[in-house]
Formats: C-alpha cells, structure tokens, sequence
C-alpha cells in the first residue's frame, strides 16, 4: 500500500519523482483536467460535508494516475498547522527549488523557481520561514467527535491557501499550482487520523448526514463528475462513464489503498536513523552504565540485551518475551519499560516524529542537493541502535506506537 508521507520525510530521491511525475502527466496532457473537475465542483466538492470525502476521492484519482507514470509515488502532505520555521536553516523544506519552488517574485508575484518554474503560476510573495499558524483551530475540531465540527476544518484549509496565493490561492483555479496537492493531502490525513482517533467512541459516525442534506452530500449520494451527470456548473464536459463513488464509500482510507505515516503502523517511520547517527550513539553511550562505557560497540551488541533482560522482574525473566506479546503482564514490567523502555530507547524512539522539520541540531546541510548524510559511524553502532529497538519492540509486543 502507497505510504502518504509528511512532505519532511521525502528522500531528494522521492522528491524528484513526485515532481517529474507531475511534470510528466501535465506534459502528456492529463494535468488539466483535474484542475476544470475542481473548478466544476466548487459548489459540490466545497462548502458542505462532502468536502472530505469529495476530495478524497479526486486526490486519489489524481494520485493513481501519478502512478500510472511511476508507481512508487505516493502524494505526501503538508502539515501547514506545524511551524514552517526552521530558524537556522537557509531555507524550509517545502519550498526548496528541487521541490515545491519558492514564493512569487516581489512585485509580480511570478514564480520562477523550481520544477514548475515553467507553468506560470503564481505566488503570494512570502517569507519562507513564516507559517501560516492555523494549529489552534485544527486542535479543536480534531478534539470533537461530531463530523459536523470536524468538517469545518475547511475553514482553516483555506487559510493555508490563502496564505499561498496566488494560483493555489483562488479556489476555481487552486489544483493549477501543485502545492494544491500537498494541502488536500494533509486535509484527507486529517479525516483519516480523526476517525481513527474517534472511531472507537460510541455513536461515531465518520461522516454525516446519512440523509436530508443537499444532492451530493448524503451518506449514499453518488457524487459529481464521478457519477457521470450532466455539468453542474457550466464548465465543458468531458466524457466520464458513470462511477457510483459514495462518501460512504471513502470513509476508510486502508481500503482505498493508501496509508498515513501518523495513522498506520506501517508506513510510520521505524526510526529515523539518518537523523540520528550524528547524535545518538554518543548519547546512548554517555548514558550506559559506567561499567559498559568503556566498552567497544561489537562487545555491547552482544551484552546489553542480556542487560536489558536482567533488569527485569525475576517471574518475567524466563518468559520474555512471549507473555508480553500476548498482551498480558505488561503491568509488571518495570516502570521505565512500562513507559516504553529504558530512556535511551524512548528517547530514540520520540525523536521529533511528527515535528514538520529535522531539528536544527541534526539537520544536515540544506544546501545539499539531498538530505542524507553521513557521519562515517561504524556500522556497529547503527546495528546496536536498531537491534535494541527492535528489542524493545519484541517486549512490549506491538504496544510500540503512540502511548
Ligand atoms: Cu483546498
């Protein structure tokens, strides 16, 4: 299944396919037809519950015909509520000239750099470092368990266009920018993370209304251009064979074929090893017991799991860990593996997943044409690092995400 990424955790690798792809369907001559489907839904796909749903269903198609020119892309997102500051950076990461490209030109608001450098789109004329600040908003609607509060989750959507501008600021013309994407990316993640944090509660409905509200934006109203209807809106037809596409049918974005890197298991980041090696392994060795420091990375590969191990109640020792995997005795465990295992561990593990940039003490050099790096540890170290993670995850048996 195609991971949906945070737009920080692209490879220079995948970046450039995210980008030449588009480029690719824009020159073939499917690009445009995306942008007059959004314009014809502006009365349908906005303003009402089908918002979600309806946008779902289009950043799909165009995702999958994305893959129909190189399937190993995946739409990322961008979190335009987190900060897009990164202070000592020499420039954020979405508008980087090998991604996105940069604001609009002073004065004509022109954008001329980057892989859409040639369209001739238009941008506000922004500082790069500023964001556009709508996280309170978001919380609040996340927070709620009721469609009809979460959905006004629009409203800030439309900020982060705003904030934009120009092309991708103006709704009837917005998908002509690509930055289109990367916003209703992150929309359709929100819908997906609030379900999955809601879902379990009593009378949750991921979308409403079932009836009663307007043509297309019922549980199980088929939904233009999708269900083949006459233009709505007055834009000229193309020829589409009737599809029912339901929101009832978008509700579960597994089925659909995708997942998020902040819902699902899989295509959460492990460990962000390459953000790490500057750091962690020094870390991870001041912390060791004093009689393990002097210790060379082969010989603390072969004893810190026996370490780990001791540190254990005497009644789990013998069983570790496949009690635990079962699910039952985590409570016995002591209280720093309860809380997720020896602090080094946690402190690898919550390394800033979910912060939108790499942290200014482990960030590489912008500057460079990709992000990797490499601190020239040895391997050693990289493999204690992984294989204690992947000790720690044996233990608490799959209770390795989110607590
Ligand atoms: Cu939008």
């Amino acid at each position: 299944m195609g991971c949906r990424k945070n737009l920080t955790r692209l490879t220079a690798a995948e970046r450039l396919a995210f980008t030449n792809t588009i480029n690719q369907l824009r020159a073939d001559g499917g690009y445009d037809t995306y942008v007059q489907q959004h314009q014809g839904g502006l009365g349908h796909g906005h303003g009402g519950p089908a918002f979600f749903p309806w946008h779902r269903e289009y950043i799909l198609r165009f995702e999958r015909a994305l893959q129909g020119i190189d399937p190993s892309v995946s739409l990322p997102y961008w979190d335009w509520t987190a900060e897009n500051l990164n202070p000592a950076a020499t420039e954020s990461l979405i508008w980087r000239d090998d991604f996105m490209g940069g604001p609009g030109q002073p004065g004509t608001g022109n954008l001329t750099t980057g892989p859409f450098a040639s369209w001739g789109l238009r941008r506000n004329t922004f500082n790069i470092f500023t964001s556009p600040g709508t996280g309170g908003t978001i919380a609040a609607r996340m927070a709620s368990s009721d469609y009809s509060t979460f959905r006004l989750i629009e409203s800030p959507h439309g900020a982060a266009h705003v904030w934009v501008g120009g092309d991708v600021g103006n709704a009837s013309i917005a998908p002509r920018d690509p930055v289109f994407w990367l916003i209703h990316c992150n929309v359709d993640r929100l819908w997906a993370e609030w379900i999955n944090n809601h879902q379990s509660e009593a009378g949750f409905q991921a979308f409403l209304p079932l009836s009663g509200g307007p043509a297309g934006h019922n549980l199980n109203d088929t939904m233009w251009p999708w269900n083949g209807t006459s233009i709505p809106f007055g834009l000229s037809p193309w020829t589409v064979t009737p599809e029912s596409v339901r929101p009832a049918d978008l509700l579960d974005h597994r089925a659909l074929g995708y997942t998020y890197d902040t819902v699902d298991p899989e295509c959460r980041p492990k460990i962000r090893f390459k953000e790490l090696k500057d750091r962690q392994p020094k870390e991870l060795k001041d912390r060791l017991p004093k009689e393990l420091k002097e210790l060379q990375p082969k010989e603390l590969k072969e004893r810190l799991p026996k370490e780990l191990k001791e540190r254990l109640p005497k009644e789990l020792k013998e069983g570790l860990p496949k009690e635990l995997k079962e699910g039952q005795a985590k409570e016995l465990l002591p209280k720093e593996l309860k809380e997720g295992g020896p602090k080094e561990l946690k402190e690898i593990r919550e390394v800033p997943f979910g912060e939108p940039f790499i942290r200014p003490e482990l960030r590489p050099d912008l500057t460079q044409a990709a992000f990797g790096i490499n601190p020239g540890l040895s391997p050693d170290v990289i493999g204690l690092q992984e294989e204690l993670l992947n000790r720690r995850n044996d233990i608490l048996g799959g209770h390795n995400h989110g607590t």
